[in-house]
């Protein structure tokens, strides 16, 4: 595999290591995605044990408000966090 590729599929792992916790196995509930943030994004997003942070985060990316983050609205965040840092790193 290349090195995207492997960088690929280890945020696939990473999704799934959460989503199996409660629930469906592949999608986030709430207390899921807070940990993935708190545990995975603590250096890359503020505030993430701030309750209200992680309300704001879940409701953008649940798009279909099921109440759920599946795989495709976590890519939404991916995306975000992968501009963002791709910024950062021209603004240094
Ligand atoms: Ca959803």
């Amino acid at each position: 595999m290349s090195k995207l590729e492997e960088h690929m599929e280890g945020m696939i792992n990473v999704f799934h290591q959460y989503s199996v916790r409660t629930g469906d196995f592949d999608t986030l509930s709430r207390g899921e995605l807070k940990m993935l943030l708190t545990k995975e994004l603590a250096n890359t997003i503020k505030n993430t044990r701030d309750k209200e942070t992680v309300d704001k985060i879940f409701a953008g990316l649940d798009a279909n408000r099921d109440d759920q983050v599946d795989f495709v609205e976590f890519t939404t965040l991916v995306a975000t966090v992968l501009n963002t840092a791709h910024e950062n790193i021209h603004k240094a």
